[in-house]
């Protein structure tokens, strides 16, 4: 069965060129509702531990020092079929190639700095979930 949550996360350079309120208005019109959220930076420890299933990855330090330069806004959005219908919310990995209309197509600037990330899978929904949120920060 489908999970019903999605982790998401605005990334510096949308937070940057102050994209936060209308990407929000753009998650909560497809349905979304927000059932956690905050307003912080990641450490580079942090996003280390975030990002480690990418450790082997050649864009792995670009991409630590990245999430770590400035502010994020991390949330959990519930909605059914959360992670499938974000994902085509928010697009493809490279804005370039994501669909018109999509937030990291309006918003992203290349295949590093895309504006958003959404998980995956509902495993890793979770697993995402409690990096950032403890149960009395969650509502739903
Ligand atoms: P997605 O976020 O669409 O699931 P992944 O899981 O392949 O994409 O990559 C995780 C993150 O790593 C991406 N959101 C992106 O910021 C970054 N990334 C992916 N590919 C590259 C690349 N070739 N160069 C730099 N950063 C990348």
């Amino acid at each position: 069965m489908a999970g019903n949550i999605t982790l998401t996360m605005i990334k510096p350079d949308a937070v940057k060129a102050g994209h936060i309120g209308a990407i929000l208005q753009q998650i909560g019109e497809a349905g979304f509702q927000i059932v956690a959220m905050k307003y912080t930076q990641l450490t580079r420890a942090q996003a280390e531990k975030f990002y480690a299933v990418h450790r082997q990855r050649p864009f792995f330090d670009e991409l630590v020092a990245f999430m770590s330069s400035g502010p994020i806004v991390a949330a959990i959005l519930k909605k059914d079929n959360a992670v499938e219908d974000f994902r085509k919310l928010i697009g493809a990995t490279d804005p370039s190639k994501a669909e018109l209309g999509t937030i990291r197509a309006k918003y992203g600037t290349d295949v590093g700095q895309n504006a958003i990330h959404g998980s995956d899978s509902d495993e890793n929904a979770r697993i995402e979930a409690d990096f950032f949120f403890s149960q009395l920060e969650r509502f739903e």
